[in-house]
């Protein structure tokens, strides 16, 4: 079976990410939604909240195309989160060369260390000007930002910045 881990902050998920959730459970015959717990990094979204949130995402995307995705959290390093769950791929999406440099030499690193490689998906043209930063900051200074997020999560940040 061929498990491909997705990792990130998603404080909160965004519409880029589901679509890479998507794109990856097409490809693999399951897929980890795995957050990363950084107790020295200050997040809008608990770590709880954060599974909630991707964890509807999840649902959604496994019932609509037929995949496995379930959601994790893993502290760490994130080759030993893979090897523990079983997963031999990493997907990384991105956005920019920016992002390709950066991702870029944490891929390689991540191989040298454990031999699990790092599948890059590019994103999709109308989702590659969306961060979750980006949108925290809209949202905070009082700007629509329903376009960028799925409904249940868009639900959530009105909720939390009240
Ligand atoms: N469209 C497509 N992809 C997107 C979009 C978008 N609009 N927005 C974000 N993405 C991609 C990002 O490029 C990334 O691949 C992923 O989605 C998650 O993004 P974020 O912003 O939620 O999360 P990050 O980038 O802050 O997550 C960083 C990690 C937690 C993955 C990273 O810090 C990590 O791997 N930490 C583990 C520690 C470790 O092992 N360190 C050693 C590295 S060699």
């Amino acid at each position: 079976m061929s498990t491909a881990v997705f990792p990130g902050s998603f404080d909160p998920p965004t519409n880029g990410h589901l679509d890479v959730i998507t794109r990856a459970a097409a490809a693999f015959d399951e897929v980890i939604v795995a957050a990363g717990v950084n107790q020295s990094k200050q997040r809008l979204f608990s770590v709880e909240e954060r599974v909630e949130m991707l964890t509807e995402l999840a649902a959604a995307v496994s019932a609509s195309t037929g995949g496995t995705v379930r959601v994790g959290t893993f502290e760490g390093l994130l080759v030993d989160y893979c090897r523990a769950e079983g997963a031999g791929v990493i997907i990384k999406g991105l956005r920019s060369g920016g992002d390709y440099d950066y991702e870029l030499q944490m891929a390689q690193m991540n191989r040298k260390l454990s031999g699990v490689d790092t599948l890059f998906v590019p994103a999709a043209p109308e989702n590659g000007y969306i961060s979750s930063s980006l949108v925290k900051e809209i949202a905070k200074l009082g700007g629509e930002v329903s376009a960028f997020l799925p409904p249940s999560v868009h639900a959530r940040l009105l909720a939390k910045l009240g």
